[in-house]
């Protein structure tokens, strides 16, 4: 089996999608943080990647999309491969990837904001009903009214990145009740957090990662 090392921060972000693909796969891998990887900087310097980078015995892989269209033909689930051979089946799972990406891009420029009210009113305006983010999480929740009984790498990507809109997350100032009403959304989420392999690697999570257990 080769040596597969994911190197990204401590959260979830988009490095979690890229650490459920190999659980789902059953590969182990070293999840190297700065918390315990004592030259993570060092080594992320000489990579010259952005994190989330995997090394795969040595061979070094950056960009997280990219990271997981490679994982999802690799690994297969229930007999098929994440990333669907088909192509309408792959359309579909890179455009989901695509509308999370347009959900996700709007709370981008909030990082770069100092004054933590002024961040934190910011963050609650894009959930407002005219707010950006608003704008596409009701166009993913028209999108996750049906979905597949394969999971996907599309799948992974939205469960892991709607959970980083949800409270408790690494991203403050997120309203507690942002996705309450988003449905299909949410029945999505324990589709993928009822899968045996996600459930069983969240079965003790505290913290930030409580959100990816099943809410049922
Ligand atoms: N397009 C890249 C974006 C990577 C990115 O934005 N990484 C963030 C963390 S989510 C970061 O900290 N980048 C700065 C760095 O790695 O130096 C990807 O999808 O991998």
């Amino acid at each position: 089996m080769p040596e597969y090392e994911l190197f990204y921060w401590a959260i979830t972000g988009l490095g979690e999608p890229i650490r459920i693909a190999l659980t789902i796969g059953g590969i182990p891998f070293k999840d190297n943080t700065p918390k315990n990887c004592p030259d993570f900087m060092e080594k992320k310097e000489a990579s010259g990647c952005q994190v989330p980078f995997l090394t795969i015995d040595g061979t070094t892989m950056g960009q997280s999309r990219s990271i997981l269209r490679y994982l999802g033909k690799e690994i297969k689930y229930d007999g098929k491969p994440l990333y669907p051979e088909d192509s309408m089946e792959a359309y579909k799972c890179d455009e989901l990837i695509d509308l999370t990406e347009d959900m996700r891009s709007p709370i981008g420029p909030t990082f770069a904001i100092q004054d933590q009210a002024e961040k934190e009113a910011a963050r609650a305006a894009l959930f407002a009903p005219d707010g950006k983010i608003t704008k596409f999480l009701e166009k993913l929740d028209n999108r996750l009214e049906s979905f597949g009984t394969n999971v996907t790498i599309g799948d992974i990507y939205a469960f892991c990145l709607v959970n980083m809109m949800r409270q408790p997350t690494f991203v403050d100032g997120i309203p507690a009740d942002a996705l309450d009403k988003y449905a299909n959304i949410n029945k999505h989420h324990d589709f993928v957090a009822k899968l045996p392999p996600v459930a069983e690697h969240y079965k003790s999570a505290e913290g930030i990662r409580v959100t990816f257990k099943p809410f049922s």
